[in-house]
């Protein structure tokens, strides 16, 4: 039985559409995705949308309509951008889902009979952006950190969570888990949280104030609090998978966030999970912001940067490689348009596109597009390019397996220069002029085309597009990408032919 893992984006608020920050994390569960699948693993691959509570209410009255209608327009959205950007999900939820809607009551049922939900009375300051209270040393002159604007003071009747009945059981879990919160520095900020007694975690709104939600089951007068509500749809995302195989998908439960959504994944979380009996997950994976400029891209911040506007003018994978590339997991980074012009020229123009062209060209010039064969052993330089992709291989499994994908290609980079060095050095358009020298000129294209099916194998998690279009022009089978590669030299059969060049990315002209 192949071994199984689960990997969940956030679910995204309905209140913007997509952009930029949603597509790195949805970028880097699809890559970690394929990744996992082409080592043979079984994945389950969940995103989806968070439709309840104060701010899509907000919203939508704000546009005119019914909550339901507005979450129905921009959930499919999500769902048609991530499926025209080939995202590969196995499930997309909604938390307007019924089977959704009936696992969280259950939940919040056997939480109330047990105990650990009561009734009382707070007042806070909450902040409807990040659909939470704070604590005044969490603020910032007074203001949310992220949205800028001063919470809003709520003081109701409302049932609450006995979150710290769960916190001593959570520090040690953290302790006993070094991989549980990645990197270590957000573990660090959430043992800091938990250095003080956490507070009660009110659960409910009343419906004279919000009625926008899922009902709760023992008080129709109040519907369940957005959070509680979200983070459950990680469980019942797997509802339609059976039993044994949905335990062992969540046993290998890996979560990608940012760090805004730390405190709710990392501290309510796992205590409403430990209150319900279930066991936690098994990592959270926290990265950091993409800033435009000095601010984090935000729709309320009005600097945004849309998937689908960057694939129709420069193709996805020229975006997907730039966001892997420029940001290091778990560190901000900024976009600007420049540094993505200047790293798709040199990286993808001028480096993979121009390697496969010059090598289609040259095999289209001197043979007609027939591969020719490898008559005998490799020799030196050969057997130097075939190790610079055994080594880049391993070392890019090796920085995958811990999420750090700018090295990972790094890596592949590393090897595809190793190819350029080598036609170089082994000049396969001077040996063709030479009558006894072409058979030689003839093997070299035919290692270069090695060379170029195992980048294509390299980067399909990271590329997914270009891996296949790599694989079409080589004339090899894209489905037989991850299957185990022939030794170089004898990988395509006699008389084997590539198509003609076509560019896989122009280089991007800056206007003046
Ligand atoms: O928080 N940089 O939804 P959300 C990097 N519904 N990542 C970014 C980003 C940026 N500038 N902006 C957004 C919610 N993201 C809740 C989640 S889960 C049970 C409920 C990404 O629409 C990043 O993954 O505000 C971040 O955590 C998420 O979008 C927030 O999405």
């Amino acid at each position: 039985m192949p071994e199984k893992i689960y990997f969940t984006t956030p679910i995204y608020y309905v209140n913007a559409e997509p952009h930029l920050g949603h597509t790195y994390t949805t970028v880097v569960a699809d890559t970690l995705a394929r990744f996992h699948r082409s080592m043979g693993r079984d994945v389950f691959f969940l995103t989806g949308t968070d439709e309840h509570g104060d701010k899509i209410a907000q919203t939508a009255e704000e546009t005119g309509v019914e909550p339901k209608q507005y979450a129905d327009r921009i959930s499919g959205i999500f769902r048609s951008t991530w499926e025209t950007c080939g995202i590969s999900n196995d499930h997309f939820i909604r938390t307007t889902d019924d089977y959704h809607i009936a696992f969280v009551r259950e939940v919040l049922q056997r939480v109330y009979e047990q105990g650990d939900i009561y009734f009382g009375e707070y007042g806070g300051k909450y902040c409807t952006g990040c659909e939470r209270f704070y604590a005044d040393r969490e603020l910032v002159d007074g203001k949310c950190p992220d949205h800028e604007t001063e919470p809003v003071w709520i003081k109701e009747e409302n049932y609450f969570f006995r979150m710290g009945n769960y916190q001593e059981q959570l520090l040690r879990h953290i302790h006993e888990n070094p991989g549980f919160i990645t990197p270590s520095g957000y573990k660090n900020e959430v043992l800091g949280l938990l250095r003080e007694p956490l507070e009660d975690l009110c659960i409910s709104r009343p419906k004279s104030r919000l009625s926008w939600g899922i009902e709760l089951p023992f008080d129709d007068s109040y519907v369940c609090y957005v959070w509680f509500d979200a983070l459950l749809n990680y469980l019942s995302g797997l509802s339609h998978v059976k039993g044994a195989e949905r335990d062992a998908y969540w046993r290998h439960a890996h979560h990608l966030i940012a760090k805004d959504i730390v405190k709710p994944h990392a501290v309510f979380w796992p205590t409403i999970l430990l209150a319900a009996g279930f066991p936690l997950y098994k990592s959270l994976h926290v990265h950091g912001y993409w800033n435009m400029g000095e601010s984090k891209m935000s729709k309320s911040l009005g600097n945004v940067i849309r998937p689908l506007e960057m694939r129709e003018r420069f193709g996805l994978d020229g975006f997907r490689y730039f966001l892997l590339r420029d940001m290091a997991f778990g560190m901000d980074s900024s976009f600007t348009e420049d540094a993505f012009i200047a790293r798709f020229n040199a990286d993808l123009s001028n480096g993979l596109g121009n390697l496969v062209s010059r090598v289609l060209s040259m095999q289209h010039k001197y043979f007609d597009g027939e591969l020719q064969p490898v008559a005998g052993e490799l020799e030196g330089l050969d057997r130097e390019l075939c190790q610079a992709f055994t080594t880049a291989e391993t070392k890019a499994k090796e920085h995958l397996a811990v999420l750090a994908f700018h090295l990972a290609l790094e890596e592949i980079w590393r090897a595809i220069a190793a190819c350029d060095k080598y036609v170089v050095e082994t000049a396969p358009f001077k040996l063709w002029k030479q009558e006894e020298q072409r058979a030689r000129g003839g093997e070299i294209l035919h290692v270069l085309g090695d060379a170029l099916r195992h980048t294509a194998r390299l980067i399909e998690p990271l590329m997914p597009e270009t891996a296949v279009r790599i694989s079409e022009l080589l004339g090899s089978d894209p489905g037989k990408l991850s299957a185990p590669t022939p030794e170089w030299g004898k990988s395509f059969a006699p008389g084997h032919r590539v198509s003609k060049p076509a560019p896989l990315f122009p280089r991007i002209e800056i206007e003046s």
